[in-house]
């Protein structure tokens, strides 16, 4: 049987040695996190949404998990976009793997104005842009109070993704993360204005948005936005595959990276079956640290000895 999965992918000539990362907000704020993600058996590394300046988030509790769900309203607690941007200098000297670095400005303003600085080539900075393997861009948060989800708006979408190939062009690789989508109509919606675009890949799915969890107590889990959060972890999968198999058949030449509810190998190989080239690991990281990556690689790779023949 002809594999129809690659285990070792290229996208835009960057090469991945296995398929399964992290995904963005999962252990990857600070430096040391970072650093453990790149020192673990993740293929590539994503880092936390950034906005311009650092920015610490909403009150804790902010997370909360259960054996089926994770909810959390984090509120884009990072360390502000240099930091991001300069993270890939040192670490990259000793390990070289793919690195994205995420970005979700509050405003389409401040998005502009991060990429802006970043591709300023007399800017007197730190970064080396040939580090940052591919630059993503959070249309999909959902815990700011105030501020919609950008993909849910085809208008929104289709505004800051002009005004993003006006700055970076073909300079760098650009690709999106998508909330979930539901309705069969959306997904044609979205995918015609994605298709404007010759994005580097989708990453889908976010969180679903605005959920409720009650602890033990029968109280709000979390403490910010009245206790809504955005919802990941195993109960997810079913909406993480259908976004995945739905673009990759609305967007067939756009690598996608799939994300939600992953826990063992098998749910791997059933993103690869929906079309992902690669997955990404939130909840399941937070849980278990990053040596999740090898186990899962272990598992996957004994599903796909079991199909050769
Ligand atoms: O920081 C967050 O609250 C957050 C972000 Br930016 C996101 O994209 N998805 C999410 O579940 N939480």
């Amino acid at each position: 049987m002809a594999d129809i999965y690659n285990l070792s992918p290229t996208i835009n000539g960057v090469k991945f040695n296995n398929i399964i990362m992290n995904a963005s907000g999962c252990h990857c704020t600070t430096n040391d996190e970072l650093d453990e993600l790149f020192k673990s058996d993740a293929c590539a590394v994503v880092s936390k949404s950034c906005t311009y300046d650092k920015h610490i988030g909403n009150p804790q509790p902010r997370y909360y998990d259960t054996d089926l769900l994770s909810i959390n309203s984090t509120g884009l607690a990072n360390e502000g976009y240099k930091f991001y941007a300069e993270y890939p200098n040192i670490i990259k000297q000793s390990i070289n793997k793919p690195y994205f670095m995420s970005i979700a400005g509050l405003k389409l303003h401040e998005n502009i104005k991060i990429l802006q600085e970043l591709f300023d080539n007399d800017n007197d900075t730190q970064y080396d842009m040939k580090l940052i393997d591919f630059i993503e861009v959070n249309l999909s948060c959902p815990n700011i109070p105030g501020k919609p989800q950008i993909g849910y708006d085809l208008e929104s979408t289709d505004n800051i993704l002009t005004s993003i190939y006006e700055i970076v062009g073909d300079k760098a690789n650009i690709g999106v993360k998508l909330p979930p989508y539901f309705d069969i109509q959306q997904f044609g919606n979205i995918a015609d204005i994605l298709n404007k675009y010759n994005l580097s890949h989708i990453t889908c799915i976010n969180s679903l948005g605005n959920g409720f969890v009650f602890d033990d107590d029968y109280g709000p889990s979390i403490k910010p936005n009245n206790g809504y959060g955005g919802i990941g972890g195993a109960v997810v999968k079913p909406f993480g595959l259908s976004n995945v198999r739905q673009f990759h058949k609305l967007l067939p030449n756009t690598p996608i990276i799939g994300c939600g509810g992953i826990v063992t190998g098998r749910d791997v190989y059933e993103y690869l079956l929906c079309g992902a080239s690669l997955v990404q690991i939130g909840t399941q990281l937070v849980k278990e640290g990053p040596s999740v990556f090898s186990r899962l690689s272990t598992e996957l790779n004994s599903i796909i000895d079991t199909k050769k023949y």
